[in-house]
């Protein structure tokens, strides 16, 4: 009891909530610091396709669709070589303007972010586009939140850009500036080839804060 009494003592000691104050400040500071060093950064490591985690067809980070998996199956998804340079980019071919291929990752976001912005380069031929789907035909990126029970968040899901529904002879970057939801604590991207045909290339998806919940 004694030792109890002594070291209840000493835990009010105002001396310690001298020191305990500020280094608890400073402990926050550090937090607040932390998340404003990711201002304007480049968050997500998994954009560039360069690493493969199966031999050289699986981007890694990405979740490649079941091929049993039918509305899916008319589609060939590979990690092809950029000239000589060792930088790989994503293609997508699809022989028919009917069904969809979706190539997808769920990236955990760090928490505090007020703003982003989501950018990615592709190179669009569409040979033929298929019946309108009201969901969007053509290719493109679709970023959609999610809290922390997995449910989608209503109201801030949508294309990165617009999909590419024409053969482009250039690369095309598109960007598009989310709000992000205060309880949003994943972020899912899609890319979406629908209801066209032709084929892809894909590279250099970013997701970069802009601003930090202060
Ligand atoms: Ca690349």
């Amino acid at each position: 009891m004694r030792l109890f009494g002594k070291l209840l003592v000493k835990a009010l000691h105002p001396m310690k909530t001298l020191f305990t104050v500020p280094v608890l400040a400073l402990l926050l500071a550090h937090i607040a610091s932390a998340q404003s060093a990711l201002v304007n950064k480049n968050i997500f490591p998994e954009g560039t396709f360069d690493v493969s985690s199966e031999g050289s067809k699986t981007p890694s980070g990405w979740t490649l669709p079941d091929p049993h998996d039918k509305p899916y199956k008319a589609g060939f998804i590979a990690l092809v070589e950029k000239g000589t340079s060792g930088s790989k980019e994503l293609k997508i071919t699809r022989p028919e303007p009917t069904g969809a291929t979706m190539v997808g990752t769920k990236f955990p976001l760090p928490p505090k972010i007020e703003r982003l912005r989501i950018s990615f380069r592709i190179l669009a031929k569409i040979i033929e586009l298929g019946e309108d789907d009201p969901a969007g035909n053509g290719v493109g990126l679709y970023a959609r939140f999610y809290d922390a029970d997995n449910k989608a968040i209503p109201g801030v899901s949508g294309w990165v850009g617009s999909p590419s529904k024409t053969a482009d002879t250039e690369w095309q970057e598109h960007e598009q500036t989310y709000p992000v939801p205060v309880n949003a604590t994943v972020l899912e991207l899609h890319i979406i080839f629908r209801s066209a045909s032709g084929e892809v290339n894909l590279d250099d998806v970013q997701i970069v804060p802009l601003s930090i919940i202060k």
